[in-house]
């Protein structure tokens, strides 16, 4: 007899499972940049996502009290507070069970002792290909900020970047403290000044040649202020405008921009105190349609703004909307947006990037979105077989490799790495 044939579902749950990843932002760090490359589990469970949830319980904690704890120390206080104490139910504590689960570790055993084994067992270099093979991800796109000084020193130093990571240009600071980065510019030999004079619009642009040269970005990328507006005579939009871009055009690279992060509103909980704002549509729309010749990849953090990015990609194909971000990166959203723009965009789009601050994250936020994927396609596709009309392997096999990383390289007009 005959063994039926696999159904729909099973073939793209199939094709999901064994398609390479391009993971198009994470702030991941190759081994040679020595500690900033965040792995195990104390990083996984100091992650800002799941510090921000723990105090909600400890309201007895002070916070400054909490981070001048060593790193183990914090995450005994995250470990008890959010899996012992509470069930683990949020997406980022769940997180932490699925990619235990991943590395065939006993979640039953509720063994932290185990895990922090199991981890210090890694080298770096091992620890990366563990984590890479069990998410199936081939390529991690970084996030390299030169004004960050830690990470500058490993530049400097001449770190070298190995064939699995690729580099992004991340420049946040110009547009949210232009006096912080004259500062900066002007300690790395940059002579600009806090007016903006056309000397200084060159000098900036040298900067910015200069780091494309040095970390042979993909891309360019900032996530923008919320008072950030174009059309403007303020200087944050000259800066994009009169620098930014045409240094991204020259050097024919996509410009991301990121919205809809407020900032520090509360600092007491440090790199978890960032919130969400309003995104203006029509800032974004005004920098696309004027400047045709850039690519711009755009996410954003406001739930509301996702339809109107949508349309705006429908306008525009020199847009490429990109990933839930952030507070967007939990089940209910991955699927409404991944819906969304399978509906009024294709698979033109693409759905998902993990963010991983640490490098085991990138199992679980994978692992967790495939199984949205698999879901959404086998829904979509099905829809269209029910017409008649077929999709055979080969075509599933495109459409995946395109939303897991096809459309991103294709974008950037570069072969798949
Ligand atoms: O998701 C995060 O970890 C945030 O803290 C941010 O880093 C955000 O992803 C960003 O790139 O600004
Ligand atoms: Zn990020």
């Amino acid at each position: 007899m005959n063994k039926p044939a696999p159904s729909l579902s099973a073939r793209i749950a199939w094709i999901i499972a064994q398609t390479p990843i391009t993971d198009i932002h994470t702030h991941l760090y190759p081994p040679t940049f020595g500690p900033l490359l965040l792995r195990g589990i104390d990083e996984l469970l100091t992650y800002h996502y799941l510090v921000a949830e723990m105090f909600r319980w400890r309201t007895d904690l002070d916070y400054a009290a909490f981070f001048a704890l060593p790193r183990a120390a914090q995450a005994d206080i995250v470990w008890h507070t959010l899996f012992l104490d509470h069930a683990p139910v949020s997406e980022s504590a769940r997180g932490v069970l699925t990619t235990l689960h991943a590395c065939g570790l006993n979640v039953a055993a509720r063994d932290l002792a185990a895990y922090r084994r199991f981890f210090a067992g890694l080298s770096a270099s091992e620890h990366v290909d563990l984590a890479m093979r069990l998410a199936k991800v081939k390529t991690v796109v970084l996030t390299n900020d030169p004004f960050d000084d830690a990470e500058r020193a490993c530049w400097d130093k001449g770190a070298a970047v190995d064939a699995r990571f690729h580099t992004a240009l991340r420049i946040d600071l110009l547009f949210a403290d232009w006096p912080a980065a004259v500062h900066k510019l002007r300690a790395m030999g940059f002579r600009v000044t806090r007016a903006w004079t056309p000397a200084t619009a060159r000098a900036l642009h040298r900067f910015l040649d200069h780091w494309i040269t040095r970390m042979q970005p993909l891309y360019l990328m900032a996530s923008l202020p919320p008072a950030f507006r174009a059309p403007s005579r303020a200087l944050p939009a000259r800066i994009l405008d009169e620098v930014v871009l045409p240094a991204a055009r020259a050097h024919q690279l996509p410009f991301a921009m990121m919205i809809g992060c407020n900032r520090q509103v509360n600092p007491d909980l440090r790199l978890a105190g960032d919130g969400i704002a309003p995104v203006d549509m029509a800032t974004i729309e005004h920098v696309v349609a004027k400047h045709r010749a850039v690519n711009f990849m755009v996410t954003l953090l406001t739930h509301e703004s996702q339809q109107a990015l949508c349309i705006l990609a429908r306008k525009f194909r020199n847009l490429l909307p990109f990933g839930c971000w952030w507070f967007l990166n939990s089940p209910l959203y991955i699927e409404e947006l991944t819906r969304m723009r399978l509906e009024w965009l294709g698979a033109s789009m693409i759905p998902q990037h993990s963010d991983a601050r640490v490098l085991d994250q990138i199992i679980y936020k994978w692992a967790h979105t495939k199984t949205i994927l698999a879901r959404v396609l086998a829904d979509k596709y099905g829809a269209i077989e029910q017409t008649g009309w077929r999709l055979g392997d080969d075509e599933l096999r495109r459409e995946i490799a395109g939303l897991l990383g096809g459309t991103f390289w294709r974008f950037l007009g570069r072969a798949d790495a």
